[in-house]
């Protein structure tokens, strides 16, 4: 027998999905509308539509016979909306076109976390689990809406991107590449994430750099997140920022946030992501952190390391890692002198996404040293 078109499952699932959201964030925005709601769904069709980034590098070249499936499903939701639109004067009918899409949603939601796990990636599923979870959430909001209920508790959840190697840049003067050399190498190597930390550069040529990472990330489907400075996170419409404990504190980066997405002629979606991590070096400052606008937090330093020179806190350890993985809900990133050689001792202790910077930068072939230790966390996650 030959093998089964795993990509053509997931493909035409996928678009499944992704156009049962597309038409409830339609009818939320035109028809009935309501802002939460749209933010809402567009949300998860981002986050649905960036899953198999990390899956693609992991298969071989997806044909163009199973993409002509992202074409299948199509035509039919396209009826839906316009039937319903044209006899939406009655209720009946615009619950049945909410229910009917919200079901398609949660069926390929399913199969997606079947197929995923069929093919053993078991944090793609457990992503797709989460997901179908949310939309069960969301078809409840659905018939609430225009109701006194608000959707401020709706918040798009990026957690199944805390899965694998979180790439971070580095420069690396002696084989001549730059962060953007760097980011890119990463990128080749299918990470979910992608941060941009340059404690030397001048602002303008970070801005320069950001400016082209941001938008390959965006191809890749990766989530861009710029080290420290806010500003320059805002300005390159990147999808968040990295904080330390010696940085502005989240809730004023939250603050300034909210506050430039106000302002007329941003280039900032009102609804786009824009994720907060913070570094922690020992368990207060993870709980203080469950207790803050923070969507992730680092931790570490796990062993000593050379590459953070202003390192101003004790080696945390494996311990506190282990003791995060059991105590705190929030996704975690193991960080600080990991390597090729303890990268299973840091899985060993709960780990399942983790920055490895100077071990993977530094080697001849940065997509490929990637891509392995990439691989090898995927499998424990
Ligand atoms: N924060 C804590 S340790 C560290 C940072 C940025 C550096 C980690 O680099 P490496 O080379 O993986 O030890
Ligand atoms: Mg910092």
């Amino acid at each position: 027998m030959s093998e089964p078109d795993y990509y053509r499952l997931l493909d035409a699932n996928l678009n499944r999905v992704c156009e049962g959201l597309r038409v409830l964030e339609d009818w939320f925005r035109f028809a009935s509308p309501d802002p939460g709601l749209v933010a809402y769904t567009k949300s998860l069709r981002h986050r649905i539509r960036l899953q198999p980034s990390v899956l693609w590098p992991r298969l071989p070249a997806l044909g163009l016979d199973a993409r002509d499936s992202l074409l299948d499903c199509g035509p039919e939701i396209t009826r839906d909306l316009q039937t319903a639109g044209k006899t939406s004067q009655t209720h009946s009918q615009a619950d049945h076109l909410i229910t009917a899409n919200c079901k398609r949603i949660q069926e390929g939601l399913r199969s997606l976390e079947e197929i995923s796990r069929l093919i053993g990636q078991t944090c793609l599923a457990s992503t797709f689990e989460e997901c179908r979870y949310q939309s069960y959430e969301l078809e409840k909001r659905c018939f609430l809406t225009g109701q006194a209920e608000t959707h401020k508790d709706l918040k798009p959840d990026w957690s199944g991107h805390f899965c694998g190697l979180y790439g971070i840049t580095m420069a690396d003067p002696a084989r001549g590449r730059g962060h953007v050399d760097v980011g890119r190498a990463l990128l080749a190597a299918g990470v979910r994430i992608l941060q941009y930390r340059n404690k030397t550069d001048d602002l303008k040529k970070q801005y320069e750099d950001c400016l082209l990472l941001a938008d390959a990330c965006r191809s890749e489907g990766a989530l861009f997140i710029v080290n420290d400075r806010l500003d320059l996170a805002l300005a390159v419409s990147a999808d968040g920022i990295h904080l330390g404990q010696e940085d502005l504190p989240p809730a004023q980066a939250v603050h300034i946030i909210q506050n430039v997405r106000q302002r007329t002629g941003s280039r900032i979606d009102d609804d786009s992501p824009f994720l907060i991590g913070l570094s922690t070096h020992n368990p207060g400052q993870a709980e203080a952190a469950s207790t803050e606008p923070v969507d992730y937090i680092g931790v570490g330093p796990i062993y000593p390391t050379n590459t953070k020179t202003d390192l101003n806190c004790p080696i945390a350890g494996l311990d506190y890692l282990n003791w995060t993985s059991r105590n705190i809900s929030l996704p975690q990133v193991a960080i600080g002198g990991i390597t090729m050689e303890n990268l299973t001792d840091v899985l060993d202790n709960g780990a399942r996404c983790c920055a490895l910077i100077s071990s993977v930068v530094l080697q001849d072939d940065i997509t490929s040293a990637a891509g392995q230790v990439h691989a090898q966390i995927m499998e424990r996650a």
